[in-house]
């Protein structure tokens, strides 16, 4: 039996993952994973921390911390949320470990040695203040298409072109803010011209089993022809190049982050990692699309002129982006549901929130997450139809049949069999499903066979037939059992922890094997043995509140004004920069604006990116909740003269009632600075 090794995209190590990231990656490959396992297939779950790359390095200045601290923290942050959401990693590794530094740079030197490399002297931008060369991401100018005067020197955010730092006008240096200058620098490149001759093409064009929206990415990354791309780059956090004479020089992190997948193999199985990644094993990677040509393109040029009989994917059924309330999800902008704030929020929540997920998967296009629609899946099916199934059947064991399995007589035997035919059609459906990675139709059978069982029982009425003639009742509730244990069979990829609780009321353990017969040959399993004793009966679902709903809603909106006021919102994944609609001066005229000098400052409870800042204006004092925790410590602004918006009205955040907000400006790598009057002023002077 062929090995087969599923991936899940390694999540940067700079922030929690939000369900984005779930309904992208995660809940789809541990579905898949867990379907596997079901049919006594051998599989790895791999996984871990991708702790290299600007982002991190951004953040880390934002803090005034070393890239290190920031990926320990969310190294662990993300690993948990993923446990605690029941997502089954094999290993869940990360990239800055001795293992992988190792898998890493031998993969490095074997292509090396193989003189696959190409070594190439190119003039890259070197900001002499700062002493170093400059990532993309750290360099700053005029977009050469729009106009835009921030855009990044990989990315225009404002109108989406993608760039080269060369291309922008009036490049400055995100570190120093001055004008960078152009130095020679060798680095080692993989010749993808080449490599898309002797082996993409065919690749690719090999996989028309491939869903069709990689397909189509894949292709027009070929079409517009691949062209070299350097694999080490000159910045001080990641990977040493394992050559000499390259102190300051890293391995590209698009290089090594894939290569964590082969050293988390090797970290979990040190003695046979290597079958995993060889032979006719099987390589199949969960990403999100924006990582699709790193894992269809450059890693499979990298695993096939590495060879030593290393495979190359053969899926990578990469999913869309999901949306939030109407808008981009967006870190920056906190305009997320973050993973491990929901499930603190939510106890015992998590098939609510795997079930919501996995029935609007951005499968073939973009989807959206609204808290209402949460509340309508979560009210209107896991409780109005698969819990109040198998509670009425559960309460009305317990009271007609002493909490046994009552004897099956025939006296229902069509009907049943009718409803048997249904039932395995569902779980046709949902094996087919999930064999093409479609896992919104699968997870929609798991549905419908609740729904038999509901109608079947409307239709039987045991609690009305219990009193005249109750073998009518027993020969309904044997079979209703019968369904449920089926509902718990067929429960476990999607909602593992309702699995868990329907096989622990069923009394229905150990419960792998019983698992694997049905998912073997994806077969309905027959009736419980009459005389069976059930547990206790518990609720599986309970419904999401009005109330619930509001208070998600309000959090998110607090969250967003709780980021200050920036000159312009030029970070990633941001919206556009463009000038807000055009005003007249008696709008203007409403701000109330003052200076105010901040006497007084400490953090918020378990809010990372608020401060309670005490104002003084003159003749009062006020209270300000602002958003400024990551850039400031409280210390750092005390003393310090703001801008403030003085008759904004007062908001409760975090419980705390803020009275007007502090005006900021944004840097383009992302630091936030004070503005402030050129001189000392009286407190309390108006802006106009
Ligand atoms: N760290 C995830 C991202 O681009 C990226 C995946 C690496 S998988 C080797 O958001
Ligand atoms: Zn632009």
């Amino acid at each position: 039996m062929s090995k087969i090794t599923v991936t899940a995209a390694l999540p940067y190590a700079n922030g929690p993952v939000h369900i984005g990231h779930v309904a992208g990656v995660y809940l789809p490959a541990d579905i898949y994973v867990r379907y596997l396992r079901n049919q006594g297939k051998e599989v790895l779950f791999i996984c871990g921390s991708d702790e290299h790359g600007v982002p991190i390095t951004i953040r880390a200045r934002k803090e005034g911390v070393t890239p290190q601290e920031i990926v320990d923290r969310f190294h662990n942050i993300i690993g948990k949320s993923f446990k605690d959401l029941g997502v089954s990693f094999d290993v869940y590794s990360r990239t800055s470990s001795e293992v992988h530094k190792e898998t890493a740079q031998e993969f490095f030197l074997d292509l090396y040695n193989k003189g696959v490399f190409t070594e190439e002297t190119t003039e890259q931008y070197f900001d002499a203040e700062a002493n170093q060369f400059l990532a993309d991401r750290y360099i700053v100018g005029t977009c050469p298409v729009c106009g835009n005067e921030n855009a990044y020197g990989d990315q225009c955010e404002k109108c989406g072109s993608t760039l080269s730092p060369m291309e922008l006008k009036n490049p400055r240096s995100a570190l120093s803010g001055n004008a960078p200058v152009l130095k020679a620098t060798k680095n080692w490149f993989l010749p993808l011209d080449k490599i898309q001759v002797d082996f993409l093409d065919g690749y690719i064009h090999g996989h028309s089993d491939w869903k069709s929206n990689v397909q189509g990415q894949c292709k027009s990354w070929l079409n517009d022809g691949l062209k070299p791309r350097a694999m080490t780059r000159d910045l001080d956090w990641g990977v040493k190049v394992p050559l000499q004479n390259t102190d300051g020089k890293v391995l590209y992190v698009w290089f090594e982050a894939p290569i964590g997948y082969i050293s988390a193999t090797r970290e979990l199985r040190p003695n046979d990692w290597k079958d995993w990644w060889t032979g006719d094993s099987q390589l199949i990677h969960f990403i999100g699309k924006d990582n699709i040509v790193f894992h269809c393109i450059i890693f499979p040029a990298m695993l096939h002129l590495r060879g030593d009989g290393f495979v190359v994917p053969n899926q990578v059924p990469a999913n869309e982006f999901l949306n939030l309330e109407g808008d981009k999800i967006s870190t920056s902008r906190n305009w997320a549901v973050w993973l491990n704030e929901y499930l603190e929020e939510f106890p015992g929540k998590q098939d609510e929130l795997r079930y919501v997920l996995g029935s609007i998967l951005p499968e073939t296009k973009d989807s959206e997450f609204t808290w209402k629609d949460y509340q309508t899946r979560v009210n209107s099916e896991l409780v109005s139809i698969f819990a109040n199934f198998v509670n009425r059947v559960m309460v009305l064991n317990h009271k007609f049949f002493d909490g046994k399995v009552p004897n099956s007589n025939g006296a229902y035997d069509e009907k049943k069999n009718t409803c048997r035919i249904e039932l395995q059609t569902c779980l046709n459906q949902m094996k087919l499903a999930l064999d093409e990675f479609r896992f919104r139709d699968a997870l929609s059978e798991l549905m419908n066979m609740a729904r038999v069982g509901n109608r079947f029982l409307t239709e039987t009425e045991p609690w009305k037939s219990y009193k005249e003639s109750p073998e009518y009742a027993a020969d309904a509730l044997n079979f209703s059992l019968e369904i449920c244990a089926n509902l718990a069979f067929a429960s476990e990829p999607f909602l593992p922890f309702t699995h868990q609780k329907l096989c622990a009321q069923l009394n229905l353990l150990p419960l792998e094997f019983l698992v694997q017969a049905f998912w073997k040959n994806a077969k309905l399993q027959g009736p419980l043995p009459a005389g069976h004793e059930l547990s206790e009966v518990a609720h599986l679902f309970s419904k999401v509140e009005d109330e619930v709903v509001a208070q998600q809603i309000n959090k998110l909106n607090a969250m967003k004004a709780d980021m200050v006021p920036v000159a312009n919102t030029s970070q990633a994944e941001s919206g556009t920069t463009e000038q807000k609609p055009e005003i007249q001066y008696d709008d203007f005229a409403k701000l109330d604006l003052r200076i105010a000098t901040i006497v007084a400052a400490e953090k918020v409870e378990k809010a990372d990116k608020l401060l309670k800042l005490t104002l003084e204006l003159g003749v009062e004092t006020r209270t300000v909740v602002s958003g400024i925790a990551l850039h400031y410590s409280p210390e750092e602004v005390v003393n310090k003269q703001v801008v403030l918006l003085a008759n904004l009205a007062p908001r409760k955040m975090r419980g705390i009632e803020s009275e007007g907000m502090i005006l900021m400006a944004e840097a383009a790598d992302g630091r936030l600075v004070f503005v402030s009057p050129a001189e000392v002023i009286g407190s309390g002077s108006g802006v106009s």
